[in-house]
């Protein structure tokens, strides 16, 4: 027993090794020319930046062993603020454990529910939630496994509706987990599952809407991030390219078919934005592909969930210009964003709503909400949820801050749909509505 005990306990803190001699910084640009240099370098250095910093706002950096001199006497020669945001990448990793586990010991006996929004939660839990869910709520919950991941796991995403879709209400889609590492993704999505069926405080959603709530995109990844290697991001997929057998995994977030592969991306299946070998190459975006098609000509809304930075992103992220439905997605965008912002803690940072390219300050093709936008989703954004600050200083979000995210974004979430419903109501009211690809 003891032998075990000490097996588990190496075992559990061995885990980040990947990540020794690791730096991570607070980099905070104060122009716009610091901001461009600052994302000229990325490919260079090889820079992983876990939140994006804009001008005056801090982002998260990681910067691995080889490249930490360099990095350092860019920052000093640009002069761009910067402070260390964890001197040893895997020991904060190993902090960001052990809150968990305490977290996990505090709250064990404390919910009968199997997902609380206490602590993160493995893929066996968040699956075995969704059956549950549409076994004890079989009249209004379908659970649908459109196919099987990379690795084999099911893919799985529930549709809610009083009447199984008959009635043809607008439909609002909801998808989380795409990027692996963005653990705070998924509670919001099981928080929206809840409070459309276990805990209802808003019957109007259900009554007016279908909706499909799909938590885990990339459950490969999110498996690999939460077992393995903390910080990955892309899909565990290997394809013909002579570097995937070494390099596996596709970043999700550029493999969609809009404007695939060509900003913002790379062919190199070692980096951390690798596009695929194809658009859709992966099986995960093919099945959020699948989802928006089936449901085009009723999709009110999609939100695909990201983190960190308090952003509500929407098109075009390939080039920055505004899509002519830029005033509605800005118009509805800032209604979230003022109800999560008003249901959010003082020490939050606020909600930057805007054009992605515009607000990140960097343009990247073949996102998803581009491209649900581009086949005729007027309404479609990014949630880069909030992170770090006073959040915590690890890697993840604090546990303890799971809940609150889960329900502001949900308050943002209510607001949205409802006003994607009139909007929704009224164009399709016109003669001429097409809710189709015009390219
Ligand atoms: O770069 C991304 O994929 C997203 N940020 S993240 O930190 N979650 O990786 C932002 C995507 C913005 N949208 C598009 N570029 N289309
Ligand atoms: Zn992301």
């Amino acid at each position: 027993m003891k032998v075990l005990l000490v097996f588990l306990f190496a075992s559990v803190y061995a885990k980040h090794e990947l990540y020794e001699g690791w730096k991570s910084f607070y980099v905070k640009p104060s122009t716009d020319v610091q901001l461009k240099s600052l994302r000229n370098l990325n490919p260079e250095l090889d820079l992983d930046f876990i939140s994006y910093p804009t001008v005056d706002r801090e982002g998260v950096v990681v910067v691995k062993p080889p490249f930490q001199d360099d990095f350092l006497k860019f920052m000093a020669e640009e002069n761009i603020e910067y402070w260390v945001h964890a001197e040893d990448v895997k020991a904060q990793l190993d902090q960001d454990d052990q809150l968990i586990e305490a977290q996990r010991k505090a709250t064990r006996f404390s919910r009968s529910e199997r997902v609380t929004y206490e602590n993160y939660q493995p893929l066996e839990v968040i699956y075995e939630y969704m059956d549950t869910v549409a076994r004890k709520y079989s009249q209004t919950v379908t659970l649908v496994t459109p196919a099987n991941s990379f690795e084999g796991r099911p893919i799985k995403y529930l549709k809610i509706s009083k009447d199984n879709f008959k009635s043809g209400k607008p439909v609002i889609f909801l998808d989380a987990g795409l990027h692996a590492r963005e653990w705070i993704t998924i509670p919001t999505v099981t928080y929206a599952i809840h409070k459309l069926v276990e805990n209802v405080t808003e019957p109007d959603l259900l009554d007016k809407f279908d909706w499909i709530l799909f938590p885990v995109v990339n459950p490969d990844g999110y498996k690999y991030s939460y077992d393995v290697a903390r910080l990955w991001r892309k899909t565990r997929s290997t394809d013909q390219h002579s570097l995937s057998a070494m390099c596996p995994g596709v970043d999700g977030n550029r493999n969609y078919d809009f404007f695939w592969n060509t900003v913002g991306t790379s062919s190199n299946p070692c980096s951390d934005q690798y596009a695929g070998g194809r658009p859709f190459s992966e099986v995960e975006t093919r099945a959020v592909d699948g989802i928006l098609k089936e449901h085009l000509n009723k999709l009110a809304m999609y939100i695909t969930m990201h983190s960190f930075g308090s952003m509500i992103l929407y098109s075009w992220g390939h080039d920055g210009t505004l899509s002519e439905h830029a005033f509605d997605l800005h118009t509805v965008g800032v209604k979230m964003a003022d109800v999560i912002v008003k249901s959010s803690l003082s020490h939050f940072p606020r909600y930057i709503v805007g054009n992605s390219a515009l607000v990140l300050n960097y343009r990247a093709s073949g996102g998803s909400e581009d491209y649900a936008h581009s086949i005729g989703v007027k309404l479609a954004y990014t949630f880069e949820l909030p992170g770090f600050g006073r959040g915590g200083n690890g890697f993840i979000l604090n546990p303890r801050y799971i809940k609150q995210v889960s329900a502001e974004t949900w308050a943002g979430v209510v607001i949205g749909a409802r006003e994607a419903g009139k909007l929704f109501n009224a164009r399709s009211t016109q003669p001429n509505f097409d809710n189709t690809r015009q390219d």
